[in-house]
C-alpha cells in the first residue's frame, strides 16, 4: 500500500479529501467510537498530532481509532516525541515558513532514530504557516513568524522552494482555531504553480467555508476544532 499514491490518485480525478485531525492531549480514548461515528461521510483521513502532546498520548490515541476505522490514519507531529509506528503514515514536516533550524532540520535528525526502521509511509511535506489573525500554537512553539496573508508571491515562492527541494506535499497552515482561514486568492496562486498535492487547513468551520477552500483549489482539508467542539 502507498497512502501516499492514493492522494495522487485522487487529485487526479480531482477527488476532494478531507482529513480530521485528532490532538492527543484532548482525545478520549472511551469516546473514540462515538467522535469516529459522528465524523462527515466524506472523510478520508484521520490525521494526530499537535503542538505539545504529552509522552505516551500518540501512541495511545492511534491505537484505539485504527481499532475502530479503516480510514488512514497519519501522524501529523509536532515534535520527534510523536511517532509511533501504529500509525499508517507520517508527515515529515519541515517548517519552511520559518527560519528556526530546530523546526527545519533538528526535529528531523532526532526522529531517525525511530524511523529507521519504521513501517509508517514517511511523506515529506513542505508546511507553510501563514497569518491566521491570532497567534497560533504553531508559532509559539516553534518560535517563527508566520507569512502575512498579503504576501502572496512569498507564500508561492515558498511553496514552490519545498517543492524544488523535493517535497512530496505542501500544507498551508493557518493555524488551529485562526480566526481567518487560508484565503482563497493564496489558495488559487499556491495551486496554479505547484504540481504537488495541497493540503490547507486552520480555522475552517462552515461548509461554505470548505466548498470554497476546495473550488479555490485544496485537494485536501484539515479540520480539527470544529469536530473537537
Ligand atoms: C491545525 O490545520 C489544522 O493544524 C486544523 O485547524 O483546528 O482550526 O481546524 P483547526
Amino acid at each position: 500500500l502507498n497512502f501516499y499514491r492514493q492522494i495522487e490518485a485522487a487529485v487526479a480525478k480531482n477527488r476532494k479529501l478531507l482529513s480530521v485531525l485528532i490532538d492527543p492531549d484532548k482525545f478520549e480514548e472511551n469516546e473514540a467510537g462515538a467522535f469516529l461515528n459522528s465524523i462527515p461521510e466524506n472523510t478520508s483521513h484521520i490525521f494526530v498530532g499537535g503542538s505539545t502532546v504529552e509522552k505516551n498520548q500518540t501512541e495511545k490515541t492511534v491505537k484505539a481509532i485504527k481499532a475502530r476505522t479503516q480510514l488512514p490514519v497519519f501522524l501529523f507531529p509536532g515534535d520527534h516525541n510523536q511517532i509511533t509506528d501504529d500509525a499508517d503514515a507520517i508527515l515529515f514536516l519541515s517548517l519552511i515558513s520559518g527560519r528556526n533550524p530546530e523546526y527545519l532540520i533538528g526535529q528531523q535528525v532526532k526522529s531517525v532514530v525511530k524511523l529507521r526502521n519504521t513501517s509508517l509511509e514517511i511523506i515529506p511535506t513542505g508546511y507553510i504557516l501563514i497569518d491566521g489573525g491570532n497567534e497560533s500554537a504553531v508559532q509559539r512553539v516553534s518560535n517563527t513568524e508566520p507569512i502575512p496573508q498579503f504576501e502572496v508571491n512569498a507564500i508561492v515562492n515558498t511553496a514552490l522552494a519545498g517543492q524544488y527541494s523535493g517535497k512530496k506535499l505542501i500544507y498551508l497552515e493557518a493555524g488551529s482555531g485562526a480566526r481567518i482561514p487560508v484565503s482563497e486568492e493564496i489558495i488559487a496562486a499556491v495551486k496554479k504553480a505547484i504540481d504537488i498535492p495541497l493540503i490547507v487547513g486552520g480555522g475552517i468551520r462552515t461548509t461554505q467555508q470548505q466548498r470554497k477552500a476546495y473550488e479555490a483549489g485544496v485537494d485536501m482539508l484539515v479540520i480539527g476544532t470544529h469536530f473537537e467542539e
